[in-house]
């Protein structure tokens, strides 16, 4: 619970009444007599059944050059006590806190009119009227929430707020505890015999003893020593509690105020965000390109505004916005946060997160919002949408939607049009699509390269930029064993597909082909080859290439081809020579061959490349 109101209206006093707790702990907040940073008690209230009910309070300071500190506290309240001096009734700082209790959509309070004691009934009841028009249409609107004076001095309306606030906290529904843990830390110090504390509303989750944390945005490890909740020591702190973390292996120098911890390794912090920002009917329109002061939960930043497609936000407007934040923080969608303007530093607007990594540019918005507008519904079918063919990495996920693994596996599970491919979740349409546009790549490349067998695979892959390569390595393999797509070697290609020849570079194959087999190791020059064909000379290059692939054709040097046969005789010729003798030289394999030294040479180096022969010498042993 969370206080609010104008300086010295009396809510320290308030909370000391309720709780016994003198909230004020910095010796300048005595000596002023007023709040400067926020301060914490807590009181145990008997529960309807018998348990015990703990409330947490979080008092703040009413002062306008302390609104960054309330801040820094109001973050993680369920519930505010709006906090009016019935003696002076709203004032700037009542309508600034009440604004951001707004913003960040507090949904239940109370609104207590202090110091009833310094009035009398007439003006007691033209306060009450004033204030129920302030409330109205909101939160704290007298239809929903009760409205309670009080004093301090006399005791008079305390014990009818404790047992509204035993109605109103029924009404709470529990934080979430099995979620990610989240505590965002409002102060640090050093304890005598302890080292490092840190404390927090913990917004999230759970924290236990021994529990590896991480610091975001810095990323180092700490370990949890021990835990308090509310001043005493516990096994465990759960959503929604007060929580001070005694830290192991960090000095309180590393930490400060506006620092977040969370569990190691999945969550990442992020200077861009998507948001709905809404801006206060009292603000001045807030252009494309402004600087403001970003604060969420207990941290504080400067982002600059940017708005697609529009110039400005009218006062009482809310429209969609990017922000680039100044510092890194762990934002995570649905967190609140509130805008103040640059200078003179008030409070302007707020909003909520919708994404933590934008992808698409803001230029997109419109499309984008279609998709984002579905994010609350089913934050994970949505990121799965927004990444389109990419895929949404499972680990990813984790981050963008704030949800822990398993949750989120189970949720994509039961989600029909969703297939996760390795370790990624994508939509079975943007499957589909990646499939038909592989297979139309390959044809189109059959088209255009007839005398090819098929495209490489790197080609193809390329064709994909923004497929990731899990996805693309998984629809690749489901295509070939779905024999939609086949290897030809290195090769990707259509079945049935491959080398189409017209008639006259068919016919010419053959004349090559048959050129180079019945010349046998007497092969003929290449040009008188070429001249008898009656396709152009880069054809009939490709020709040649397609023989040498098909290793109808062999490389024996740079200018010399023979085709298979010509040399597997000439292989046969030398296993019968072998039986004579166990050497040869060059003038020996001219007598054998009947060859020129022109062609002997090169083909006794193609054998020793072949390890048929081994040059020792003048001569060739033959293996
Ligand atoms: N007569 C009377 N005085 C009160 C009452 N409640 C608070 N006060 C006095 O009002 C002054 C301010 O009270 P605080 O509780 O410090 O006010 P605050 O709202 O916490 O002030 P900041 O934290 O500085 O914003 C103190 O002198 C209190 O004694 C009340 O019910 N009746
Ligand atoms: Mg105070």
């Amino acid at each position: 619970m969370g206080t609010a109101g104008h300086i010295d209206h009396g809510k320290t006093a308030l909370v000391k009444a309720l709780t016994g707790i003198d909230a004020d702990r910095l010796e300048e907040e005595k000596r002023r007599g007023i709040t400067i940073d926020i301060g914490f008690a807590h009181l145990e209230l008997p529960g309807a059944n018998g348990d015990s009910l703990r409330l947490g309070f979080v008092d703040v300071p009413g002062h306008e050059r302390f609104v960054r500190n309330m801040l820094a506290g109001i973050g993680g309240i369920d519930l505010v006590l709006l906090v009016i001096a019935a003696d002076e009734s709203i004032k700037p700082q009542t309508r600034e806190h009440f604004d951001i209790c707004r913003l960040l959509s507090v949904r239940q309070g109370i609104t207590v009119l202090t110091k009833s004691d310094l009035v009398d009934r007439d003006t007691l009841e033209v306060v009450r009227l004033e204030v129920a028009d302030f409330i109205r249409g909101s939160f704290l609107d007298s239809s929903q929430a009760p409205m309670i004076p009080v004093s301090t001095i006399s005791g008079a309306g305390i014990e009818e707020l404790k047992r509204a606030l035993l109605d109103i906290v029924a009404k709470i529904p529990a934080r979430d505890s099995t979620n990610i843990a989240r505590l965002p830390i409002d102060r640090v110090f050093t304890m005598k015999g302890f080292g490092t504390v840190v404390t927090g509303t913990l917004i999230s989750g759970a924290v236990h003893r021994e529990d590896e944390l991480e610091i975001f945005p810095c990323g180092q490890g700490v370990r949890v020593r021990g835990i308090e909740v509310h001043g005493k020591p516990a096994d465990e702190a759960v959503a929604g509690e007060r929580t001070a973390l005694n830290l192991a292996a960090i000095s309180t120098e590393q930490l400060s105020r506006g620092m977040m911890l969370a569990p190691p390794g999945i969550l990442r912090p992020t200077t861009r965000i998507d948001v709905d920002l809404s801006l206060l009917v009292s603000a001045k329109a807030l252009k494309n390109r402004a600087r403001v002061h970003f604060h969420s939960y207990s941290s504080e930043t400067i982002a600059t505004v940017t708005l697609p497609g529009t110039k400005q936000i009218s006062p009482g407007e809310t429209s969609f916005a990017q922000l680039q934040l100044a510092e890194p923080l762990l934002l995570l969608p649905d967190d609140r946060f509130i805008i103040r303007q640059f200078s003179p530093v008030v409070t302007v607007g707020g909003g909520i997160v919708l994404e933590n990594l934008p992808l698409v540019r803001p230029q997109k918005a419109s499309e984008y919002l279609k998709i984002l507008k579905a994010l609350s519904g089913d934050p994970v079918l949505a990121r799965i949408e927004l990444t389109g063919a990419r895929g949404l990495p499972v680990a990813e996920a984790v981050f963008r939607t704030g949800w822990r693994l398993e949750q989120i596996i189970k949720a994509a599970a039961a989600l029909p049009q969703v297939a996760r491919m390795g370790e990624s979740f994508i939509l079975k349409a943007a499957i589909a699509a990646i499939e038909k546009e592989m297979l139309s790549t390959v044809d189109n490349f059959h088209r255009q390269n007839p005398l090819l067998p098929g495209i490489s695979k790197e080609a193809l892959r390329s064709r994909f930029p923004r497929v990731s390569q899990d996805v693309f390595t998984r629809v690749f393999d489901g295509q070939v064993t779905q024999k939609r797509l086949e290897m030809a070697g290195e090769l990707v290609k259509l079945p049935g597909r491959g080398v189409v020849m017209k008639d006259e570079e068919a016919e010419s194959q053959k004349l090559i082909e048959n050129a180079f087999a019945s010349a046998g190791l007497k092969v003929p020059a290449m040009k008188e080859v070429l001249s008898g064909l009656k396709i152009d000379k880069a054809r009939a290059q490709k020709i040649i290439t397609l023989l040498l692939r098909d290793k109808i054709l062999v490389k024996v040097s740079e200018d010399l081809l023979f085709h298979k046969d010509a040399l597997n005789e000439l292989r046969r010729l030398i296993a019968t020579q072998k039986a004579k003798t166990a050497r040869i030289d060059v003038a020996q394999f001219k007598d054998l061959t009947g060859v020129t030294r022109k062609y002997a040479i090169p083909l006794l180096e193609y054998l020793d490349r072949e390890r048929v022969t081994r040059r020792i010498g003048d001569e060739r042993i033959i293996l």
